[in-house]
């Protein structure tokens, strides 16, 4: 999968991107990552990329000219445009699962004061929100959802299997996992996960998988 990044900061991305299981989709060639700068498509010479907001108010708007710019000049018949603002749509794991199967995602990222709105209106595929907070920058969202994107791609995670076990994909957090010792400060790992009956372990699994998702997210239930 090809993925564009089009930022004012790339460097807030670069890093995160390059660790441990992003570093290895990138070496595998699952994941073909480009992060760019966004002034470089500025024409003025101050190199300007935000202006202030028409009808006043605080704060500087991004202007539409350079992102245009961008995405004309990046992009193929078959990408996919995303906002990152908080305006967007919720970024959960099933559109992460879409966005996976995309083969090339272009990931505009917006700074919280705005986007002019026509590059949403129409540039934009979708406008995407990774919570309901408000950060400093869209880089830091871009870089969640290439994270919960690129693990998705085949061949990046270790065990096949693994991304299907995950919270969210049933529709229920995970129960609680221990590791070694057994017994740690007087606080013992429940007997049955010490027992070798996979059933009961399984069983044992679901139920408090039930009862995690009913303490801390009642809304996955409804
Ligand atoms: O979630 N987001 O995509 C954001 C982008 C920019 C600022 N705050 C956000 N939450």
């Amino acid at each position: 999968m090809r993925v564009d990044i089009l930022t004012l900061f790339p460097e807030i991305c670069r890093a995160p991107l390059s660790e441990s299981m992003m570093k290895r989709a990138q070496d595998s060639g699952a994941l073909d990552l480009r992060i760019h700068n966004l002034r470089d498509w500025t024409t003025d010479k101050h190199r300007m990329a935000d202006d202030s907001p028409f009808g006043g108010g605080p704060g500087m708007v991004m202007k539409p000219e350079p992102i245009f710019a961008a995405v004309e000049s990046l992009r193929t018949e078959e990408c996919t445009v995303l906002l990152m603002t908080p305006q967007g749509k919720s970024f959960t794991q099933a559109i992460a699962t879409e966005f996976s199967h995309r083969p090339h995602l272009i990931i505009v990222c917006g700074h919280y004061e705005g986007i002019d709105h026509r590059v949403t209106e129409h540039l934009a595929d979708a406008e995407i929100s990774i919570g309901d907070y408000v950060l400093t920058n869209g880089a830091i969202a871009a870089v969640v959802v290439v994270d919960a994107i690129t693990r998705l791609l085949p061949g990046v995670l270790g065990h096949e299997l693994s991304a299907g076990q995950d919270s969210f994909t049933d529709g229920l957090l995970e129960a609680p996992q221990y590791t070694r010792p057994g017994d740690f400060r007087g606080w013992k790992v429940p007997d049955i996960l010490l027992s070798g009956n996979h059933a009961e372990i399984a069983a044992w699994r679901k139920e408090q998988a039930l009862k995690r998702t009913q303490e801390n997210r009642p809304d996955l239930l409804q």
